[in-house]
């Protein structure tokens, strides 16, 4: 453990030696980097057989740097997307949500009419009071995980 201790504070000075080369020397990241926040999630129960549901959620951003979300994975859907709700001469229409940026501060509503995650080809049957199991994909590389419950209406 003493020698593992050791390990890591020669690994963290040398880090400090490659940041103070650079122009602005940058403090050494405590703990774990700061993460976005899943907030209300759910999904919309559609009868047995649908070919997709749809999955709601509030994103916060309370760290101090822009975060941008790149897609979402599912263990319960073959192909999970991420979706806006557009009108175009008068029709509506879903397109593909593309990178979504928040600044420091913000928040993104997913929710009906808008935003929303659209869950094609469900792997396992999901009714009212069952969990689907999503993780939104940030360009970093970092993965948010969140159990969704799947129920009629919003929470
Ligand atoms: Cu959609």
């Amino acid at each position: 453990m003493n020698a593992r201790r050791f390990g890591m504070g020669l690994s963290l000075l040398m880090l400090a030696s490659v940041s103070t080369a650079g122009a602005a020397p940058a403090l050494p990241a405590k703990g774990e980097p700061c993460q976005p926040v899943i907030e209300s999630p759910w999904v919309r129960s559609a009868p047995p057989g649908a070919a997709s549901l749809a999955a709601y959620l509030v994103l916060r951003n309370p760290c101090g740097s822009d975060i941008e979300v790149v897609g979402v994975e599912s263990l319960d859907f073959g192909m999970p997307m991420m979706h806006r709700t557009v009108e175009e001469n008068g029709m509506s229409r879903m397109r593909p949500a593309g990178r979504l940026v928040l600044a420091p501060g913000e928040s993104l509503r997913f929710e009906p009419g808008g935003l929303h995650l659209m869950l094609m080809r469900p792997l396992r049957p999901l009714a009212d009071g069952d969990v689907a199991r999503l993780r939104l994909v940030l360009a970093d590389g970092r993965r948010l995980f969140a159990k969704f419950p799947v129920r009629r209406s919003a929470p």
